[in-house]
Protein backbone atom coordinates (compact mmCIF):
# COMPACT_ATOMS: atom_id res chain seq x y z
CA UNK A 1 0.00 0.00 0.00
CA UNK A 2 1.17 3.68 -0.75
CA UNK A 3 1.73 5.85 2.43
CA UNK A 4 -0.61 8.60 3.22
CA UNK A 5 -1.57 10.60 5.86
CA UNK A 6 -4.38 10.70 8.24
CA UNK A 7 -4.70 13.97 10.08
CA UNK A 8 -7.13 13.48 13.49
CA UNK A 9 -8.68 17.00 15.38
CA UNK A 10 -9.09 16.04 19.04
CA UNK A 11 -12.33 17.66 20.14
CA UNK A 12 -15.06 16.01 18.81
CA UNK A 13 -13.54 13.55 16.85
CA UNK A 14 -11.44 11.56 19.08
CA UNK A 15 -12.96 12.74 22.25
CA UNK A 16 -16.17 14.81 23.36
CA UNK A 17 -14.72 18.03 25.25
CA UNK A 18 -17.34 19.85 23.78
CA UNK A 19 -19.26 19.78 27.27
CA UNK A 20 -16.33 20.58 29.18
CA UNK A 21 -15.62 23.58 26.89
CA UNK A 22 -19.32 24.22 27.26
CA UNK A 23 -19.72 24.28 31.42
CA UNK A 24 -16.58 26.54 31.65
CA UNK A 25 -17.37 28.90 28.89
CA UNK A 26 -21.18 29.16 30.56
CA UNK A 27 -19.92 29.57 34.04
CA UNK A 28 -17.69 32.70 32.90
CA UNK A 29 -20.49 33.90 30.52
CA UNK A 30 -23.11 34.02 33.49
CA UNK A 31 -20.68 35.87 35.75
CA UNK A 32 -20.54 38.27 32.93
CA UNK A 33 -24.43 38.79 32.80
CA UNK A 34 -24.28 37.30 29.68
CA UNK A 35 -26.62 33.91 28.67
CA UNK A 36 -24.97 30.99 26.54
CA UNK A 37 -26.64 28.26 24.79
CA UNK A 38 -25.76 24.86 23.70
CA UNK A 39 -26.01 26.28 20.03
CA UNK A 40 -23.96 29.00 21.07
CA UNK A 41 -21.29 26.45 21.89
CA UNK A 42 -21.41 24.91 18.74
CA UNK A 43 -20.47 27.56 17.06
CA UNK A 44 -17.28 27.65 19.38
CA UNK A 45 -16.27 24.37 18.15
CA UNK A 46 -12.69 24.45 16.54
CA UNK A 47 -12.63 27.82 17.52
CA UNK A 48 -8.92 28.60 19.22
CA UNK A 49 -9.54 30.06 23.16
CA UNK A 50 -9.25 33.71 21.90
CA UNK A 51 -11.58 33.75 19.61
CA UNK A 52 -14.47 32.18 21.41
CA UNK A 53 -13.97 34.56 24.33
CA UNK A 54 -13.84 37.10 21.67
CA UNK A 55 -17.27 35.87 20.42
CA UNK A 56 -19.17 35.39 24.09
CA UNK A 57 -18.14 39.54 24.87
CA UNK A 58 -19.39 39.94 21.11
CA UNK A 59 -23.08 38.14 21.77
CA UNK A 60 -23.26 39.78 25.03
CA UNK A 61 -21.93 43.37 23.50
CA UNK A 62 -19.62 43.68 25.90
CA UNK A 63 -16.47 45.95 26.25
CA UNK A 64 -13.58 44.79 28.69
CA UNK A 65 -9.90 45.47 29.12
CA UNK A 66 -7.08 43.93 28.13
CA UNK A 67 -6.15 42.76 31.60
CA UNK A 68 -9.73 41.82 32.11
CA UNK A 69 -9.33 39.99 28.73
CA UNK A 70 -6.57 37.87 30.30
CA UNK A 71 -7.81 36.83 33.32
CA UNK A 72 -10.80 35.64 32.39
CA UNK A 73 -8.98 33.24 30.15
CA UNK A 74 -6.85 31.90 32.77
CA UNK A 75 -10.26 31.41 34.45
CA UNK A 76 -11.69 29.78 31.91
CA UNK A 77 -8.84 27.18 31.09
CA UNK A 78 -8.56 26.65 35.05
CA UNK A 79 -11.74 25.38 35.22
CA UNK A 80 -11.86 23.34 31.98
CA UNK A 81 -8.65 21.60 33.54
CA UNK A 82 -10.29 20.72 36.56
CA UNK A 83 -12.90 18.99 34.23
CA UNK A 84 -10.51 17.03 32.14
CA UNK A 85 -8.40 16.29 35.37
CA UNK A 86 -10.60 13.12 35.68
CA UNK A 87 -11.25 11.92 31.78
CA UNK A 88 -9.81 8.33 30.78
CA UNK A 89 -10.16 5.66 28.00
CA UNK A 90 -13.50 5.81 28.95
CA UNK A 91 -13.97 8.81 27.20
CA UNK A 92 -12.57 8.17 23.83
CA UNK A 93 -15.54 8.40 21.25
CA UNK A 94 -16.62 4.85 19.74
CA UNK A 95 -14.33 3.05 17.33
CA UNK A 96 -11.64 5.29 17.31
CA UNK A 97 -8.98 3.10 18.98
CA UNK A 98 -10.30 0.38 15.53
CA UNK A 99 -9.41 2.79 13.28
CA UNK A 100 -6.19 4.33 14.73
CA UNK A 101 -5.25 0.58 14.92
CA UNK A 102 -5.93 -0.12 11.40
CA UNK A 103 -4.28 2.50 10.27
CA UNK A 104 -0.89 1.63 12.26
CA UNK A 105 -1.28 -2.32 10.64
CA UNK A 106 -1.25 -0.18 7.12
CA UNK A 107 2.13 1.49 7.91
CA UNK A 108 -0.03 4.58 7.44
CA UNK A 109 1.34 7.81 8.96
CA UNK A 110 -0.95 9.52 11.29
CA UNK A 111 -1.21 13.41 13.39
CA UNK A 112 -2.70 15.05 15.89
CA UNK A 113 -4.78 18.34 13.98
CA UNK A 114 -5.99 20.41 17.24
CA UNK A 115 -6.44 23.75 18.20
CA UNK A 116 -6.36 22.79 21.52
CA UNK A 117 -3.52 23.85 23.75
CA UNK A 118 -4.60 21.24 26.19
CA UNK A 119 -4.56 18.65 23.45
CA UNK A 120 -1.20 16.93 24.58
CA UNK A 121 -2.96 16.75 28.20
CA UNK A 122 -5.80 15.22 27.37
CA UNK A 123 -3.96 12.48 24.65
CA UNK A 124 -2.22 11.68 27.85
CA UNK A 125 -5.34 10.90 29.79
CA UNK A 126 -6.77 8.74 27.32
CA UNK A 127 -3.74 6.67 26.77
CA UNK A 128 -4.01 7.79 22.94
CA UNK A 129 -0.58 9.50 23.01
CA UNK A 130 1.61 7.41 21.29
CA UNK A 131 -0.81 5.85 18.40
CA UNK A 132 0.07 9.56 17.00
CA UNK A 133 3.56 9.99 14.73
CA UNK A 134 3.57 13.50 14.80
CA UNK A 135 1.05 15.96 17.41
CA UNK A 136 0.04 19.47 15.67
CA UNK A 137 -1.48 21.36 18.36
CA UNK A 138 -2.79 25.36 19.68
CA UNK A 139 0.56 25.64 21.40
CA UNK A 140 1.87 25.32 17.66
CA UNK A 141 0.21 27.44 15.74
CA UNK A 142 -0.15 31.40 14.99
CA UNK A 143 -3.60 30.89 12.99
CA UNK A 144 -6.78 29.49 13.78
CA UNK A 145 -9.29 27.52 11.60
CA UNK A 146 -10.48 27.98 9.23
CA UNK A 147 -6.68 28.79 8.56
CA UNK A 148 -4.91 25.35 6.75
CA UNK A 149 -1.64 26.61 9.10
CA UNK A 150 -2.17 23.36 11.40
CA UNK A 151 -2.84 20.67 9.36
CA UNK A 152 -0.13 21.68 6.93
CA UNK A 153 2.69 21.58 9.44
CA UNK A 154 0.97 18.17 10.12
CA UNK A 155 1.86 17.03 6.61
CA UNK A 156 5.38 18.85 6.52
CA UNK A 157 6.11 16.93 10.29
CA UNK A 158 5.12 13.72 8.38
CA UNK A 159 7.21 14.33 5.30
CA UNK A 160 3.60 13.96 2.78
CA UNK A 161 2.53 16.13 0.43
CA UNK A 162 -0.77 17.74 1.26
CA UNK A 163 -2.95 15.89 -1.45
CA UNK A 164 -2.08 12.73 -0.03
CA UNK A 165 -3.44 13.86 3.72
CA UNK A 166 -6.98 12.70 4.74
CA UNK A 167 -8.10 14.90 8.05
CA UNK A 168 -10.99 13.73 10.26
CA UNK A 169 -13.01 17.02 11.61
CA UNK A 170 -16.18 17.95 13.87
CA UNK A 171 -16.46 21.61 13.17
CA UNK A 172 -17.30 23.58 10.08
CA UNK A 173 -13.93 26.09 10.44
CA UNK A 174 -12.06 22.72 10.55
CA UNK A 175 -13.56 21.31 7.45
CA UNK A 176 -12.72 24.50 5.68
CA UNK A 177 -9.19 24.13 6.96
CA UNK A 178 -8.89 20.63 5.32
CA UNK A 179 -10.39 21.62 2.03
CA UNK A 180 -8.57 25.23 1.77
CA UNK A 181 -5.18 22.65 2.44
CA UNK A 182 -6.05 20.32 -0.94
CA UNK A 183 -6.43 17.38 1.74
CA UNK A 184 -9.43 14.95 1.56
CA UNK A 185 -11.94 16.27 4.17
CA UNK A 186 -13.88 14.05 6.13
CA UNK A 187 -16.77 15.09 8.54
CA UNK A 188 -17.28 13.42 11.95
CA UNK A 189 -21.11 14.48 12.55
CA UNK A 190 -24.07 16.25 11.14
CA UNK A 191 -23.82 15.72 7.03
CA UNK A 192 -26.06 18.86 6.92
CA UNK A 193 -24.00 20.76 9.03
CA UNK A 194 -20.62 19.00 7.69
CA UNK A 195 -21.92 19.53 3.84
CA UNK A 196 -18.36 21.41 2.57
CA UNK A 197 -16.59 17.76 3.14
CA UNK A 198 -15.59 15.18 0.85
CA UNK A 199 -16.98 12.34 2.75
CA UNK A 200 -19.43 13.02 6.13
CA UNK A 201 -20.33 10.00 8.70
CA UNK A 202 -22.29 10.42 12.38
CA UNK A 203 -18.86 8.62 13.81
CA UNK A 204 -16.34 6.10 13.48
CA UNK A 205 -18.14 2.91 14.05
CA UNK A 206 -19.57 3.57 9.76
CA UNK A 207 -16.03 4.17 8.73
CA UNK A 208 -15.27 0.70 7.47
CA UNK A 209 -11.66 -1.20 6.67
CA UNK A 210 -12.73 -0.57 2.82
CA UNK A 211 -13.50 2.67 2.75
CA UNK A 212 -9.85 2.99 4.64
CA UNK A 213 -8.27 1.10 1.92
CA UNK A 214 -10.02 3.17 -1.12
CA UNK A 215 -8.74 6.51 0.57
CA UNK A 216 -4.96 5.15 0.49
CA UNK A 217 -4.89 4.18 -2.59
CA UNK A 218 -7.44 7.10 -4.47
CA UNK A 219 -5.02 9.71 -5.53
CA UNK A 220 -6.45 13.31 -5.10
CA UNK A 221 -5.50 15.40 -8.26
P1 LIG B 1 -8.10 25.16 24.41
P2 LIG B 1 -10.14 20.95 18.33
C1 LIG B 1 -10.69 23.09 19.85
O1 LIG B 1 -10.15 21.80 19.70
C2 LIG B 1 -12.09 23.06 20.43
O2 LIG B 1 -12.99 22.48 19.52
C3 LIG B 1 -12.55 24.45 20.77
O3 LIG B 1 -13.84 24.42 21.34
C4 LIG B 1 -11.56 25.10 21.73
O4 LIG B 1 -11.92 26.43 22.05
C5 LIG B 1 -10.16 25.07 21.09
O5 LIG B 1 -9.81 23.74 20.78
C6 LIG B 1 -9.10 25.65 22.01
O6 LIG B 1 -8.96 24.80 23.12
O7 LIG B 1 -8.83 26.22 25.17
O8 LIG B 1 -8.04 23.83 25.14
O9 LIG B 1 -6.73 25.61 23.92
O10 LIG B 1 -11.56 20.67 17.99
O11 LIG B 1 -9.41 21.78 17.30
O12 LIG B 1 -9.37 19.72 18.74
MG1 LIG C 1 -13.02 19.57 16.87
Amino acid sequence: MTKKAFIFDLDGVIVDTAKYHFLAWQNLANGLGISFSEEQNEQLKGVSRIRSLEKILEWGNKTISEEEFTSLMTKKNEEYLNYIETMDTSEILPDVPRVLEYLLTKEQAIALGSASKNARIILDKVLLKEKFHEIVDGTDVSKAKPDPEVFLIGAQKLGVAPKDCIVFEDSVAGVQAANIANMVSIGIGDADVLHEADYVFSNFTEITEEFINQLVITKKV
